[in-house]
């Protein structure tokens, strides 16, 4: 598979034409803060890691068009505050998505706890159908501060229906992993046409807030 970074909200190249119309998926991470929602999105669309914690304000975003057997798709990765405080923005973020991304950090068990209550938000109001659900448990590079074992995530994961993966956000070729596999995951089930046209125009400009590191932020 091959990628191709686009701007936001735009369908690639304006030169040449694609043989077929360029499928867009809106796909929304959750998760607990610091889980690593930010660092997964950065490393797939950037290649950069950063050890230090700015948690993400409200909602950032980001496209990115895939090349996947023949066709091409466009992923908008929404990139949501797993902060408490903006809760109730979920909905309206949640609206037209084709997947959602539950991110738990593997070394905390508070986060891991967690993931029912995102899934939940995930599909109120919505048919299960169409719905992509993909479960990561990210930060398995401190193995050695594990208390997420890798089949308690796989058994939670069967258990709500979602596709599995472990992954750090330090190494590439894991993060790639859980996009190409949520890429091939989705379907024309879940695509949302209308969302199209719905991309950010409102958003608001990136706004970070930096934190210490090691401070909890929920
Ligand atoms: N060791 C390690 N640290 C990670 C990994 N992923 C993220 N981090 C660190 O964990 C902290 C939080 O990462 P973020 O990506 O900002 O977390 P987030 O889920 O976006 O947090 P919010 O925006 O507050 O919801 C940062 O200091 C990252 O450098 C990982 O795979 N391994
Ligand atoms: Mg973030």
């Amino acid at each position: 598979m091959s990628l191709d970074k686009v701007t936001a909200g735009t369908g690639g190249s304006s030169s040449s034409k694609p043989a077929r119309p360029v499928r867009s998926h809106k796909v929304v991470f959750l998760g607990q803060c610091g889980t690593g929602k930010t660092a997964l999105i950065r490393q797939f669309v950037h290649r950069t890691f950063d050890q230090n914690y700015s948690a993400t304000i409200g909602m950032d975003f980001v496209g990115k068009l895939l090349s996947l057997e023949g066709r091409q798709l466009r992923l908008q990765l929404w990139d949501t505050a797993g902060q408490e405080r903006f809760r109730a923005l979920m909905p309206s973020y949640l609206r037209d998505s084709s997947a959602c991304v539950v991110v738990y950090d593997v070394t905390s068990k508070e986060s891991f706890d967690s993931i029912r209550s995102w899934v939940e938000l995930a599909l109120e109001g919505r048919s299960r159908r169409d719905l992509l659900l993909v479960l990561v448990g990210n930060k398995i590079d401190l193995e050695a501060q594990r208390c997420v074992q890798r089949a308690e995530g796989e058994t939670l994961a069967k258990d709500l229906s979602m596709m599995f993966f472990e992954a750090t956000a330090k190494d590439a070729s894991l993060v790639d992993a859980v996009f190409h596999g949520l890429a091939e995951g989705l379907t024309s089930e879940h695509h949302k046409p209308e969302s199209d046209d719905e991309i950010v125009l409102t958003m608001q400009p990136r706004r970070r807030e930096a934190h210490d590191r090691n401070k909890k932020c929920c």
